[in-house]
């Protein structure tokens, strides 16, 4: 893997694959993880697809303290995550679960991550691991160079509604699957060990899965990011006295 050809693909366009980025072992006891965490979802999971959908798209959040091989990960690949983000320190986020069950038709809309979040700075990254195979159809997608743009609104996936910023106060997401071709869009077909990372504010979405796609991210804080009050819920919701583990 050439880090320093990473690192400037990632400042230039905000996303970058990092083929056999984590080695068998550690996959074989996160892909375990991951199926703990389906088996036993904590009081955040929620289902983001509608009950006639022939799939099920499933997420979960902030469960490394329950399960050690997702901490173990964030550990593994923090070192990447520091090249990427130019940074001296790396700190745990959370890491947040994203199952598509085979079949699956809810889209991912087009969104960025960080307005999500409580957090202010540049220095936000998130990193994204298939335990699956996925092909180009369901693999995760960005807008290249979004990550230099301007905060825009974030909406509920499935009601599209503006439960964070009020209404009028960011611009909306572009509507990008109108008109694909106008938009440099960017992403890998994918095998399970591969990771995808990307900038906090770099637009991303995903289409269906016609196929199982169980997907474990951590999201990682560099040294500018910094928690902000936010007078809302944030995504994942984090108490204010929760401490990010120190990684590097
Ligand atoms: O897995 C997906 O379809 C969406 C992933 C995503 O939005 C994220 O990791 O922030």
């Amino acid at each position: 893997m050439d880090r320093s050809r990473l690192a400037a693909d990632f400042a230039r366009d905000g996303a970058v694959c990092a083929r056999g980025a984590v080695a068998a072992d550690l996959l074989a006891r996160v892909t375990a993880a991951v199926d703990e965490n389906i088996a036993s979802p904590s009081e955040l999971a929620q289902v983001a697809s509608t009950a006639d959908d022939p799939g099920r798209f499933l997420e979960d959040f902030c469960n490394w303290q329950r399960f050690p091989a997702y901490l173990e990960l964030a550990h593994a690949l923090a070192p990447l995550a520091r090249t990427l983000m130019g940074c001296r320190s790396v700190r745990l986020y959370h890491d947040h679960l994203l199952v598509k069950e085979a079949a699956t038709q809810q889209v991912t809309p087009w969104h960025q991550d960080q307005p999500y979040y409580d957090v202010e700075g540049r220095d936000v990254i998130s990193m994204w691991l298939p335990v699956d195979p996925v092909p180009a159809e369901s693999t995760l997608e960005f807008v290249a160079g979004t990550h230099l743009g301007p905060w825009l609104m974030p909406r509920t996936f499935m009601q599209r509604e503006s439960k964070w910023f009020p209404e009028g106060s960011l611009s909306e997401v572009p509507a990008i699957d109108e008109d694909r071709d106008s938009f440099p869009i960017i992403g890998w077909p994918l095998s399970p060990g591969d990771a995808v990372f990307f900038h906090a504010l770099t637009l991303h979405g995903s289409r269906g899965s016609s196929t199982r796609r169980r997907v474990i991210s951590i999201r990682f804080l560099g040294d500018d990011a910094r928690r902000v009050e936010r007078h809302w819920r944030c995504s994942p919701p984090i108490p204010a006295d929760a401490t990010f583990p120190r990684l590097q």
